[in-house]
């Protein structure tokens, strides 16, 4: 029901408060339906807060500073039989499996990115990424799901995090393509919560239409709090789900659902067993990617921006980066830890400030502003700020595992040049093409030894490598495109 005139005042009050006014400017002169959409939209905003966020996040920038005695995060390495620190791969690919098998586990993507560095419209999930068959990301990650159910004789929940700005678009597009085959009961979509876009000199609330304040998504970190608010938390409990393993929307070739990874983070003797994490080995000292650190004990990602040069250069004896493991996020979190963290009052992650274009409406006049440049404040949370929080006095924590890159980390980010559709069709071509010459098949590569080809392995072929072994096989012609 819309507020009556006494709400409206009372809101008008609360804002002028807050230096905030200008959001009801145009609100007499608009009908009827348009004010109600208005004054809801102004009475989900924490008002009180926002003076607060305004001086932290826009007037001053917060700085970060780095503790001392930050170390390089310890990891399970990848090669198991290292002598760093060897670890027993099978034991615990049984232990998750068996986690699999008991219906103990869900998938969880956070896909309520704006893909606005892609140029892509809609959601990003929808966006056609099989290196051959163009399969649409939501597709890919479904052919996971209904795979790994399969293989564990039960089916596999799956979470979709989407937001309020594509939220409607996500759940039509798994009607038209009849949710992929997978059981409509068991893939749940619900929206994150957002945030209002601030001016980047006054701190003003932005407003998109002279009815719409803007907003953006409040980022991956606010998956913990969606998750309780909007009824999924009860829905994995009903269902009896212990772990989510959280992946992101962009990457095709993240192994949604890894019983080793998921064993590691059960039952590894220093796990806390409430969020473990996958590293790969920075490519090279300045790659853009959070690092896992130790700080007082705890595994955070610091982001690279925050790491002193001189610390990602540092190399060890073996000349390997001494902070070497970059963040692919993509993470398992338990629902117990879930629940603690969202349900407690006093819980909140920290706010991360990016500057951005936002097209807007001048708050005077309701004349369109088309931005050339940064005018806007946007304010996410990370959800790797809840590692730290991680740990039972028991000196057990959050674990970080390695993977590999080639066989895990396929991101579309950008239109062009690093992490775009190309070298995303590259990394998955060279990731089948490694799985078929493990199963003895010939494949074409050109004097740089990439692949004369371009490859794309379904996950419903198989999951992993092994998984081909018995299968049929075409032969690859040198300038092929093969989906198998
Ligand atoms: C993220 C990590 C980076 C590295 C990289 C690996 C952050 C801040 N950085 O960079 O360290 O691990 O990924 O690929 O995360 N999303 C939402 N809601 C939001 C915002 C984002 O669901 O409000 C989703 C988005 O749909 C995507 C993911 O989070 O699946 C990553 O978002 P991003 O594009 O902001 O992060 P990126 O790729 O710069």
């Amino acid at each position: 029901m819309a507020p009556g005139t006494a709400d409206v005042e009372s809101l008008r009050r609360r804002l002028d408060a807050v230096g905030q006014g200008h959001l009801l400017n145009f609100h007499d002169q608009l009908p009827a339906d348009r004010r109600a959409a208005l004054l809801d939209q102004v009475a989900g905003l924490e008002i009180e807060s926002l003076a607060e966020l305004v001086e932290r996040y826009v007037k001053n920038k917060p700085a970060f500073s780095l503790p001392a005695g930050v170390q390089p995060a310890d990891y399970y390495p990848f090669d198991h039989t290292s002598g760093r620190r060897p670890w027993d791969r099978d034991g615990y690919r049984a232990v998750g499996r068996d986690l699999l098998a008991a219906g103990k586990v869900a998938a969880f993507v956070v896909a309520g990115g704006q893909g606005s560095r892609l140029g892509y419209e809609g959601p990003k999930g929808c966006y056609p990424a099989g290196a051959v068959s163009g399969r649409p990301l939501f597709g890919m990650f479904a052919d996971q799901v209904l795979a790994t159910g399969r293989r564990h004789g039960r089916p596999i929940p799956w979470y979709i995090m989407t937001s309020p700005l594509n939220h409607e678009a996500t759940i039509e597009f798994f009607r038209e393509n009849g949710f992929f085959g997978l059981n409509e009961a068991d893939v749940m979509f619900f929206p994150q919560g957002v945030m209002p876009s601030l001016d980047i000199e006054s701190g003003k609330v932005l407003m998109s239409s002279p009815h719409e304040i803007a907003t953006n998504p409040d980022g991956h970190g606010g998956s913990i709090r969606a998750i309780v608010g909007s009824g999924a938390l009860a829905d994995m409990k009903r269902r009896g789900i212990e772990h989510l393993s959280y992946f992101q929307v962009d990457n095709p070739t993240v192994k949604a659902l890894d019983p080793v990874f998921l064993g590691l983070h059960a039952k590894a003797p220093d796990s806390s067993g409430q969020m473990s994490s996958k590293m790969v080995a920075k490519a090279y000292p300045e790659e853009k990617v959070g690092v896992f650190c130790s700080i007082g004990g705890r595994t955070q990602v610091v982001e690279y921006s925050d790491l002193p040069m001189e610390l990602q250069r540092e190399r060890l004896a073996d000349g390997s980066l001494r902070f070497i493991a970059g963040s692919i996020a993509i993470h398992v979190i338990s629902v117990g830890f879930i629940e603690k963290l969202g349900t407690d009052p006093s819980f909140s992650l920290p706010y991360h400030r990016a500057e951005k274009k936002i097209p807007c409406i001048d708050p005077r006049t309701g004349a369109p502003i088309t931005p050339e440049r940064n005018n806007g404040v946007k304010l996410e949370r990370f959800v790797f700020d809840a590692l730290s929080l991680c740990g039972s006095g028991d000196g057990r924590g959050s674990i970080v595992y390695e993977t590999d890159r080639v066989e895990e980390f396929a991101p579309i980010k950008n239109a062009q040049g690093a992490d775009s559709p190309l070298t995303s069709r590259e990394l998955q071509t060279e990731r089948a093409a490694r799985w078929l010459e493990r199963a003895g098949v010939k494949i074409p590569r050109g004097p740089d030894g990439k692949p004369d080809c371009v490859l794309e392995i379904r996950a419903t072929t198989a999951l992993d490598a092994q998984d081909l072994s018995g299968h049929p096989i075409p032969e690859i012609r040198a300038g092929a495109s093969v989906v198998m």
